[in-house]
């Protein structure tokens, strides 16, 4: 898979007077290089309208699309890849279905994630490094201790997410991670691409300063 540094997934709820597609855009001039459409509540035909819209946009910027559990709308809007949780489908399963495309799959705890890698997953989501309220029914905050493990010890890409903001990303860069995803901070911003390129720039420090 390309790479990438910041993640951006969508969270409408944070953003409620604007527009899904022009705030995405935004996230991307900002220098968000992977974008992935989370929806819990659309039906299914409102959610592949949103799909196929966030399709355009990222092909038109040669960004990365990943849909949020919905293998069927990801392979018909042809996203890049899926993102999966614990709960969904075995990754065997959703290989057989997706083929290629990226698999990436939200893990909580170290066992996880080396399971997580052993059956092929593209990347792994770890978190949630803080409290967050834009995820239902998640685990309590696995803290910077967690990244601080997968990256001792796990080699596909992973990216850590859960309540990171600009005023705690320093912690969870210093604990080992190189790519961050968040969604409150980013969507919520009255400044979405500013807040994106204060991101790049503390990811970015950390390389200079290593
Ligand atoms: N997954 P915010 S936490 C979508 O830990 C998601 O797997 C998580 O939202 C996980 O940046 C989370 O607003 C929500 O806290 C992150």
């Amino acid at each position: 898979m390309n790479d990438f540094r910041l993640y951006a997934i969508t969270g409408e709820q944070f953003h409620p007077n604007r527009d899904l597609v022009e705030v995405m855009e935004e996230a991307i001039i900002g220098g968000a290089d992977i974008i992935q459409l989370r929806d819990k509540t659309s039906g299914r035909e409102e959610l592949l309208r949103k799909a196929h819209s966030l399709r355009e946009l990222t092909r038109k910027y040669g960004v990365t699309f990943i849909v949020n559990d919905h293998i069927d709308i990801a392979l018909e809007v042809d996203a890049d890849g899926i993102h999966l949780g614990q709960n969904d489908l075995t990754l065997e399963e959703a290989r057989k279905l997706v083929g290629d495309k990226i698999i990436g799959i939200s893990t909580h705890a170290i066992e996880e994630a080396r399971l997580a890698q052993e059956q092929g997953a593209d990347y792994i989501g770890v978190g949630p490094v803080f409290r967050t309220a834009t995820k239902a029914d998640v685990v309590d905050p696995v803290s910077v201790s967690y990244v601080r493990e997968v990256a001792a010890e796990i080699g596909i890409p992973f990216v850590a997410i859960g309540g990171i903001k600009l005023n705690n990303v320093d912690e969870v860069i210093a604990a080992g991670a190189t790519r961050i995803c968040a969604v409150s901070e980013i969507v919520g911003s009255s400044d979405v691409s500013g807040t994106c390129r204060a991101f790049l720039a503390k990811l970015t420090n950390k390389g200079e300063a290593e």
